[in-house]
């Protein structure tokens, strides 16, 4: 397929493609600062197929810079700032990495880079390396590794979801198809870059040549006013965003161009949906993953009124079935990858014997063929858009002196959705805030149990395996 930058680039120089702050760039200008950093990588060394950390905060630099790494055919190894170090350096170990790359944004602990034994680069360095203008190359194939970005599995450890061209572009045709394009799109994304949700944003960009408005994080103030003053037509949201927006909501409402939200990432309420509704606030809720390449499965504008709660149908040209008995929703098409970074043993047990993807997701079709997702199948807390496994946290806290036993549930929360909630047993009375500073050195802090509960005894079966529903029971009986 002919190179996506340089087919907007050239067909379409003078139109928007990127607004951060008060920078606008247009396809022509943004193609040149992507070749500036890859003319930086090529001359740091950096040839196709070098897997690249990058550890990104939603700034231009770290915009270009994923771009520049997929057109020289490296692979971007997309990292979460919100974890640990300790999660950092495990994920970074794990994809073998040649190189580093921090965005200049973002806070860290520099005498911890040292530690991994890697060349580190701050963004703004890049920029600095005098490097003779590289030609891109003019074609690439749909298979070609374009991004990679780590989720965590039912055993606590991360697996590197390998997404390509061709999943990228599958995804986008069927969310065009589905949503429409306004000639003059402008798409918000106030989505972290190493998510998914605002990967696809950037990506849908160079497929439609769509213009995007990047914010540096999301707060609602930001958003509201963007939204108010701007000409944006979509903004891609998870549940918890949504919610802190609608708290704020304009008296006078969004700007009239505003065509609605893409909403995904978690289950909403219902209460939430129908005050959009009430204020006439377009919303399409849609259901995706890091391993499909985002959603999948979603309403459109024109039905989304009438079937709230429900998240739609599958995306052109997915295919969806629910198995039986327990009613998995199993999916099969392009936009799914086909392996987990050097583990296809892992991502293998994630299929069925006849080659469709098991979600872990339960689900079930209305009459009218729409579909509604009940839960997950295993443990997984989705805390503000953010997968959580217990065993994460519970691999943790094991190595904790005098604990015998930890168990880790997810409980509703009012502001995050779930957040997680231990129980445990030790040898002695533990304090909860040691327990808890225990957690924020450890983990990313949206991991660390909001709760922690220690009992005289773990509920158990005969077998000594713990019984999670007793857990759920004591805590609603602890809350009441
Ligand atoms: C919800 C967000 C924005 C909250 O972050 P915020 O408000 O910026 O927090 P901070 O100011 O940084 O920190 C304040 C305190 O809050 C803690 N914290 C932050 N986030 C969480 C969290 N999620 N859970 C619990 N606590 C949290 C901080 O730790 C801090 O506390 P202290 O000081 O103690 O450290 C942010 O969490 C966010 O951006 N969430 C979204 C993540 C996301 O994108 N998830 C989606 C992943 N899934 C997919 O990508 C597939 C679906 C998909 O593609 C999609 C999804 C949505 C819309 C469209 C699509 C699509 O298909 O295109
Ligand atoms: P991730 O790989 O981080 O993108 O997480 C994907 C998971 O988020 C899915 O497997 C679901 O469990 C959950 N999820 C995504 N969208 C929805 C939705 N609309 N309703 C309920 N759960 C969702
Ligand atoms: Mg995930
Ligand atoms: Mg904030």
């Amino acid at each position: 397929m002919q190179n996506w930058l340089i087919k907007q680039a050239t067909t379409k120089p003078d139109k928007l493609a990127l607004i951060y702050q008060e920078q606008h760039f247009n396809f022509k200008e943004l193609f040149n600062k992507v070749r500036q950093a890859a003319s930086g990588l090529v001359a740091l060394k950096i040839e196709k197929n070098d897997r690249i950390a990058v550890l990104p905060s939603n700034t231009v630099n770290s915009y270009f810079v994923i771009l520049a790494l997929q057109q020289i055919g490296a692979l971007p190894v997309l990292l979460n700032y919100r974890l640990s170090w300790s999660e950092i350096s495990q994920q970074v170990k794990l994809a073998k990495v040649k190189l580093l790359l921090i965005d200049d944004d973002l806070q860290l602990n520099w005498s911890a880079t040292k530690l991994l034994k890697i060349t580190t680069l701050k963004l703004n360095q890049l920029f600095k390396v005098a490097a003779p203008k590289v030609t891109l190359k003019k074609e690439f194939a749909l298979n070609e590794v374009a991004s990679i970005m780590y989720t965590s599995g039912t055993t606590g450890q991360p697996r590197g979801v390998v997404q390509t061209f061709g999943n990228h572009f599958y995804s986008a045709i069927g969310s065009a198809f589905n949503l429409g394009l306004d000639p003059a799109e402008l798409w918000l994304c106030a989505l972290p870059l190493f998510h998914i949700s605002g990967l696809s944003i950037m990506m849908r960009s160079l497929i439609y040549g769509m213009g995007v408005l990047l914010l540096p994080h999301f707060s609602t103030v930001m958003v509201n006013k963007a939204l108010q003053t701007r000409p944006v037509t979509l903004m891609s949201v998870v549940p918890q965003m949504l919610q802190q927006l609608l708290r704020e909501f304009p008296a006078t409402g969004y700007q009239a161009r505003f065509r609605g939200f893409l909403l995904g990432g978690g289950p909403i309420d219902l209460a939430t949906l129908n005050q959009c509704r009430q204020l006439k606030l377009p919303v399409v809720q849609s259901y995706g993953m890091t391993e499909t390449c985002s959603q999948v499965v979603a309403l459109s504008f024109a039905d989304a009124p009438q079937h709230i709660g429900s998240v739609g149908q599958p995306l052109f040209p997915m295919q969806l079935r629910l198995s039986q008995p327990d009613a998995e929703i199993q999916l099969k098409g392009p936009n799914i990858v086909t392996t987990y970074l050097d583990d296809p043993g892992s991502f293998q047990r994630q299929m069925t014997a006849d080659g469709w993807f098991k979600t872990g997701d339960i689900g079930y079709f209305d009459q009218a063929g729409y579909l509604y997702v009940k839960g997950r199948k295993n443990e997984m807390i989705i805390s503000g858009g953010e997968n959580i496994f217990p065993q994460e946290i519970e691999k943790v806290y094991q190595n904790y002196g005098s604990i015998t036993e930890f168990a880790v549930i997810g409980v509703p929360d009012p502001q995050w959705g779930q957040v997680p909630c231990a129980f445990f047993t030790a040898n002695k009375r533990l304090n909860s805030k040691l327990l808890k500073a225990y957690g924020y050195q450890q983990l990313a802090h949206y991991k660390v149990p909001h709760y922690f509960y220690q009992l005289d005894q773990m509920p158990k079966t005969a077998s000594q395996k713990i019984i999670r529903p007793a857990l759920f029971k004591a805590f609603e009986k602890l809350k009441s």
